[in-house]
């Protein structure tokens, strides 16, 4: 048994340190998707979350920062950001991160000399050399068909690479409006322009050869904060009829991320996409009602948290996961994982990167291993403060648990 606060702290450093991680959503892609897999300093810097922050000390206007070549791009963001403020931002210092531990000299004049240890860099050493080094067993990837680039891969020149799974992406089926039955039309998908059992029974087709071809371990979509279930709306048909029937013949989940607000600064792009409060009535809704479903689900508002936790406590059919986008800061992962642990135990996926370039597995989990294992070396001081005999490998057992077997065993799980 443990004796000591000291001993404690090191077993869960060991055991959060050691860990291999499944990390159940993020943008990345194995390298046959060429370009769509981004990695290297320029576009660790050029992140959409460093842009939104350099916005801040510009007056150009946007289109002359988007009209920019990448390495002008990141130029200016490195400057702006790294020389002249301090880069105490957590995307700042996660790209800082990277190159601490891959070894570079950390510098504010360092941008052409990491430029250089990129160079001579391959994408298949560096995709093993970036899951070696962050500590991840696999990722989940966010797939879309309706993406042109992407779909073209997924139909004529896919290679599969067990550390890189598929999830289906779903929005512009669920928030595309009608225009996406028109392209189903011209993929060759008997659908009408109005809902009935045909069109319902068509998309279930495109659904499933989807979930098929990827082999697809949960279905996805991101949710504005208006998001209501269950309501008169083509997007609340179509999930009843179409996504869940589906979701429920292949015994997998429906990952539901709310609370979006796209695009409330467009000349940002893919920067621009804000957060609103959403209702924790439509999960309720959905995990009571569709109890043989299976629901992941991820919420933006730091308001959402605590009534997602009790909802979880509700239901089983419900698995909480990730400290999303706006969220993965070190003070709200700490705040919101306390929370999670304190309600929900062991029953939980704290954390996800979401990461968008390949490097950021480094940071991202680098800087959530340490927080999470501060939050669990609490809860077990707490634990053995009232005589609890607690043992190395239930540390062990719980940690491999929350980073990676609660996901599979919810996914393997038949309700
Ligand atoms: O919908 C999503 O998957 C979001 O995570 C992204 O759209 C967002 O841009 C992002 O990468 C946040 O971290
Ligand atoms: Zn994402």
């Amino acid at each position: 048994m443990i004796k000591s606060d000291m001993e404690l702290r090191k077993i869960v450093d060991k055991a959060m340190n050691e860990v291999k991680i499944t990390d159940v959503h993020t943008h990345l892609y194995t390298p046959c998707f060429k370009d769509l897999l981004l990695w290297g300093i320029d576009e660790l810097v050029t992140y959409h979350y460093l842009i939104a922050e350099t916005f801040r000390w510009l007056d150009i206007p946007y289109e002359d920062f988007w009209n920019m070549d990448k390495e002008s791009q990141s130029d200016l963001v490195w400057n702006k950001l790294f020389v002249e403020n301090s880069p105490y931002s957590e995307a700042c210092r996660g790209v800082l991160t990277v190159l601490n531990k891959l070894g570079l000299d950390i510098k504010k004049d360092g941008l052409p000399q990491y430029r250089k240890f990129f160079e001579n860099k391959t994408v298949d050493e560096y995709v093993d050399m970036v899951f070696d080094m962050s500590g991840v067993k696999e990722v989940v990837m966010t797939n879309d068909p309706f993406d042109d680039a992407e779909r073209e891969i997924w139909l004529n020149s896919y290679k599969e690479d067990e550390r890189f799974k598929a999830a289906l992406r779903i929005d512009p089926l669920l928030n595309g409006g009608e225009d996406v039955l028109r392209q189903l039309m011209d993929w060759g998908y008997d659908v009408d322009t109005e809902l009935n059992e045909k069109t319902y029974g068509e998309i279930r087709r495109f659904l499933s050869e989807w979930v098929d071809r990827m082999d697809a371990v949960y279905m996805a979509v991101s949710l504005p904060p208006t998001f209501e279930f269950p309501e008169d709306s083509m997007r609340a048909k179509l999930i009843e009829n179409c996504i869940l029937p589906v979701c429920r013949e292949y015994n997998i989940p429906f990952a539901l991320m709310i609370g979006v607000k796209k695009l409330v600064n467009p000349d940002l792009k893919l920067a621009g996409d804000s957060v609103g409060k959403s209702s924790i009535e439509a999960v309720e809704y959905l995990c009571a009602n569709y109890p043989h479903n299976k629901f992941m689900v991820t919420m933006l508002a730091k308001e959402n948290q605590h009534e997602l936790c009790v909802a979880a406590r509700k239901f089983r059919n419900l698995l909480v996961f990730g400290c999303w986008w706006f969220l993965n800061n070190p003070s709200l992962i700490d705040e919101i994982t306390r929370m999670r642990f304190e309600l929900l135990g062991v029953s939980v996926v704290p954390q996800h990167s979401d990461a968008r370039v390949l490097d950021q597995l480094i940071y991202k989990w680098a800087h959530s291993r340490k927080i999470i294992a501060d939050v669990l070396y609490d809860k077990y001081k707490d634990l053995m403060a009232t005589g609890w005999p607690l043992a190395e490998e239930d540390i062990v057992r719980d940690v491999e648990k929350l980073m990676s077997g609660n996901f599979w065993e919810f996914i393997e799980r038949e309700l």
